[in-house]
């Protein structure tokens, strides 16, 4: 027995010197140091020996297995050593190589030109005023006097809501009343400002029209405003945003809110008024809706028309950005196509 015990361990000592991986180690532990391993093996098979001779071999074997311990325990650190420095070495960075672009993002186009409106707006002295996207009918119609049943109702077809007198938005034009009633202070504040905001409207969605949009409302309420004011401002604007020599013109239009009220429509910008596909060869671009508001809708506001007086307009951006980037269908705008959206 004693010479299979010295045999076995002259094997494990060669077997652990050949072992180079952590798998490996795990393995020879199982074999030899394990529960059914060679050394618990040998220690089972006391019994077997006469009593004389027990001693001495119990002794012999727990030297065995102490020697055989530390060897692994040796083994174990050399090998985590070894594979630490392999795992650097094949994980080092390789400063030289070329990196990874970060990819950029941008603004929605609609953004940049919502932005740009802002700014202009801005050094013209108009603050920016958010009302809300959910409205109630009555602020969205009536106030601005479409009262039920007005005919003019059907040009802007309505989302309605489960909840009765609740709506989106159809137009930016109920923040008007929202900010006379909040900033006009009962009817005795001037007040300046654009709104811009998402609209929607339930419509045919064709290559120009979409079911939502972007609109900036702008509104003034003063003593002694006129006419020429308006005029003067949207032709300001059109200078700023179309460039020094940007022509406007007026034609006479209609709103239920707005009395007298007109369309203003600035040179193409693109033919420079000689007719091109983007104009239909008309020379003009429209790019707002507007008037002088409305005594009614002055009075919902809380002012008294016959000493206020004020002007409204409303723009559309997306329509806008389609001419400036010569894109052909309003869908891509809301479609989240990359492809669309990468190009600006
Ligand atoms: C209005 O909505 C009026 N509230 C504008 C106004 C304000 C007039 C203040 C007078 C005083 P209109 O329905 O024309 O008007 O819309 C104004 C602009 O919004 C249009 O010129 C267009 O640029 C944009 N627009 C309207 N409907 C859509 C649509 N379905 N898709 C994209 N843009 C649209």
């Amino acid at each position: 027995m004693l010479e299979q015990l010295e045999t076995m361990l002259q094997e494990a000592v060669a077997e652990l010197n050949a072992v180079t991986t952590s798998d490996a180690l795990r393995e020879w532990e199982l074999k030899t140091l394990g529960k059914n391993g060679a050394v618990t093996r040998m220690m089972r098979g006391v019994g077997s020996l006469p009593a004389e001779q027990r001693a001495a071999f119990g002794k012999r074997a727990n030297e065995v297995k102490a020697a055989l311990t530390e060897g692994y325990a040796e083994r174990e650190q050399l090998i985590k050593a070894q594979e630490l420095a392999r795992d650097l070495e094949s994980g080092q960075i390789d400063v030289t190589l070329p990196g990874r672009p970060a990819s950029l993002g941008g603004l929605h186009p609609s953004t940049q030109t919502l932005r740009r409106y802002r700014e202009i707006w801005a050094e013209m002295g108009f603050q920016v005023y958010r009302s809300r996207e959910v409205e109630d009918d009555d602020t969205n119609f009536t106030l601005l006097n479409m009262p039920p049943h007005h005919p003019a109702r059907d040009m802007q077809d309505t989302f309605y809501t489960t909840t009765p007198n609740v709506i989106l938005r159809t137009h930016t034009s109920p923040g008007q009343i929202r900010a006379m009633r909040e900033f006009g202070k009962g009817g005795t504040e001037p007040i300046r400002i654009i709104l811009p905001g998402m609209c929607y409207r339930f419509e045919q969605i064709t290559t120009r029209s979409e079911i939502q949009f972007h609109q900036v409302e702008g509104l003034a309420v003063g003593r002694g405003i006129r006419m020429t004011d308006l005029k003067g401002t949207i032709a300001e604007f059109a200078r700023r945003m179309y460039g020094d020599k940007a022509q406007v013109r007026f034609r006479a239009s209609y709103f239920p809110f707005t009395e007298p009220s007109i369309e203003v429509d600035v040179e193409c910008f693109l033919c420079g008024g000689k007719g091109c596909r983007v104009c239909k060869y008309a020379g003009w671009l429209e790019i707002s809706g507007a008037g002088m508001v409305h005594p009614t809708v002055l009075r919902n506001g809380g002012y008294d028309p016959a000493e206020w007086s004020g002007f409204a307009f409303g723009m559309g951006p997306e329509r806008v950005t389609m001419l400036l980037h010569d894109i052909n269908d309003i869908r891509y705008f809301w479609s989240n196509d990359l492809r669309f959206l990468e190009q600006f």
